[in-house]
């Protein structure tokens, strides 16, 4: 899709996603606006949420993990006037490995570009993932403008830094491997954990906690985490920002870092969670669950009441 509409626009794509294109074209012909994605309701926003803006990165389109539906879901129950897509949009890494691109990722970005066409100002900054699109900074394909990074200005008036984030992890593999640490490597490890203490029972040795010691790897990727977000807002106030709104480490959070505001929308491979600001200029974090609820908010200026499920927002990871 993306690869269709960029090779109309310029025909000087980088080698490597040139090179992966021309194979991939055919068999998208076959997929067609389904009406899920066209049956929008822009035009009757009834009993739906408007928002000042609403930013969404880290949606990995092509891979089997992207939360497509969860997406498509939220979209319907929300409307903005600017989108944001802070990068890892479409997963061009993956998709040069091999080709994935359901009906339901189609959906999705025949959403995104009918928003734009509605009159939602739409502003795509590309991540790591999605580095092809870089090449095409400046441009604007279906009413979505690239740009490299931009600044939001929100109704509080605090001018907010839009970036990826990828430029600021000198230890990728590390972010990577975060991805992997959920509930089940944790009860996989408590399980290996029984195996190894009674083999090395038999073998006449202590007992050695695997979960203790992954648990102390963890902490060190927590570790990274508050590097990340301390780099970030550093370089934020260095610009001149009053804050930052990236994505990149799928780790959704509003919170203050050294004076500056350090805000990460989260992902829609995991956690599927947006950044929102309200009409006046209110943020949010948007966690959207099962059949349409909304499970947990962080919020900023925080609100007592809600403080405590950004709190196990924060402890997701
Ligand atoms: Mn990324």
């Amino acid at each position: 899709m993306f690869g269709t509409l960029m090779g109309q626009k310029t025909p000087t794509l980088n080698d490597q996603f040139a090179g992966s294109q021309a194979q991939l074209l055919p068999q998208n012909s076959s997929l067609t606006v389904s009406p899920q994605a066209d049956a929008d309701e822009d035009d009757t926003p009834n009993g739906r949420t408007r928002f000042r803006a609403v930013f969404i990165s880290d949606l990995h389109i092509g891979t089997p993990g992207f939360q497509a539906e969860a997406l498509l879901d939220f979209l319907k129950h929300h409307t903005s006037e600017s989108l944001y897509l802070v990068g890892d949009i479409v997963d061009g890494w993956q998709l040069r490995r091999r080709w994935f691109w359901p009906q339901s990722h189609n959906d999705v970005v025949q959403k995104l570009l009918r928003r734009a066409r509605k009159g939602c100002r739409v502003i795509y900054v590309p991540g790591n993932h999605d580095e092809f699109a870089r090449h095409f900074v400046g441009h604007a394909f279906g009413g979505i403008e690239v740009v490299h990074d931009t600044c939001h200005t929100t109704a509080a008036g605090m001018k907010l830094w839009v970036v990826h984030g990828d430029h600021f992890d000198g230890v990728i593999q590390f972010a990577k491997w975060l991805a992997y640490v959920g509930d089940w490597l944790y009860e996989l490890t408590l399980k290996m954990n029984r195996h190894l203490n009674s083999f090395r029972a038999r073998m006449g040795l202590g007992y050695w906690s695997l979960s203790a010691y992954l648990k102390l790897k963890v902490k060190k990727a927590v570790n990274f985490i508050s590097d990340f977000e301390v780099a970030v807002a550093h370089e934020a106030q260095r610009r001149g920002f009053d804050g930052v709104v990236c994505g990149h480490i799928h780790h959704a959070e509003i919170r203050q870092v050294n004076g500056v505001l350090y805000c990460n929308d989260g992902d829609w491979v995991e956690s599927r969670t947006a950044l929102v600001e309200h009409m006046d200029g209110r943020l949010e974090i948007i966690h959207w669950g099962d059949q349409s609820v909304m499970l947990t908010r962080a919020t900023w200026p925080l609100e007592a009441t809600v403080d405590p499920v950004h709190r196990s927002l924060a402890n997701q990871v």
